[in-house]
């Protein structure tokens, strides 16, 4: 069933629609999830999490699940088959949190590198006015702890070679901690976003920049992981370095109205 967010505003006074929904993708996030979780619902301001586990082979569902028992009503899990890029799982949690009426749409990572707590500042931002904030390392100087400088290089050059191809005039471009408001996720046409990395995370603010909505950096520090495995792998760069060309080329033939 469809919540329009009009019926939505109506039921957060007489239904009590909730309103605030974190999305995390895991895949083999064992040694992360619970303690994550039990973060955001620590947190002040009833946020709602939904993860979304790509049958991760190490138990991360099981965890959840086990989770979930104590709080039935703010914590959610949406498994699919195989593992297909936190791009897909993204999509499919923004569909879950649509038809629910979320107002306010979350993306964080499961491994501690996005604290839970500046969700609120998050939160905050949209609030104020902003339609899309983005948690951003590079907004005053580089705020990232425990990466090797080459991969700090590296990721701060992609945000300025993204920003030179697209136009787009933020920070960090492939900034993955983020809260949406409903309708720009309802504007955005999720069929139609195919990347699955970095690049998914560009195209999201591409788009929503192009539909003219509001973004807003908020300054964050990002904290490499401690523990779990990496995921980030040589064809995610690749689609990342291709991808914001087809990104840009695909815009001149798009409307965005
Ligand atoms: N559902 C799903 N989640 C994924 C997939 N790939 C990565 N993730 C999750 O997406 C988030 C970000 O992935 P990371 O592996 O931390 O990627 P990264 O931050 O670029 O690199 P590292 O921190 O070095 O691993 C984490 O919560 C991962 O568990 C996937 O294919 N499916
Ligand atoms: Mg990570």
């Amino acid at each position: 069933m469809k919540v329009h967010r009009n019926k939505a505003i109506f039921g957060h006074i007489f239904l009590f629609v909730p309103e605030k929904l974190v999305i995390i993708p895991t895949y083999k996030e064992r040694e992360n999830i619970e303690k994550m979780l039990l973060a955001v619902m620590a947190l002040e301001g009833d946020f709602h999490v939904l993860v979304v586990d790509d049958s991760s082979p190490d138990g991360t569902a099981d965890i959840v699940k086990a989770c979930m028992r104590d709080f039935p009503e703010r914590m959610f899990i949406l498994e699919r088959a195989a593992k297909d890029g936190l791009g897909r799982a993204y999509i499919s949690g923004f569909h879950w949190a649509l038809d629910r009426g979320y107002a306010y749409i979350f993306e964080m990572d499961a491994d501690f590198s996005h604290n839970p707590n500046d969700l609120i500042a998050l939160y905050n931002a949209c609030v104020a006015g902003a339609d899309m904030s983005i948690g951003s390392r590079y907004v005053n100087g580089v705020n990232v702890v425990n990466w090797p400088m080459g991969r700090v290089l590296m990721s701060y050059f992609a945000s300025v070679y993204v920003r030179f191809i697209t136009g787009l005039k933020i920070q960090d471009t492939t900034a993955g901690f983020v809260c949406y408001r409903y309708k720009v996720l309802e504007k955005i046409p999720l069929d139609k976003v195919r990347f699955k990395g970095y690049a998914f995370q560009i195209e999201m603010k591409f788009t929503a920049w192009k539909y003219g909505f509001k973004l807003v950096e908020v300054p964050i520090i990002f904290t490499d992981r401690s523990e779990g495995e990496s995921k980030m792998s040589r064809g995610i760069f690749k689609e990342a370095l291709f991808g914001v060309m087809q990104i840009k080329m695909k815009s001149w033939f798009r409307k965005y109205n």
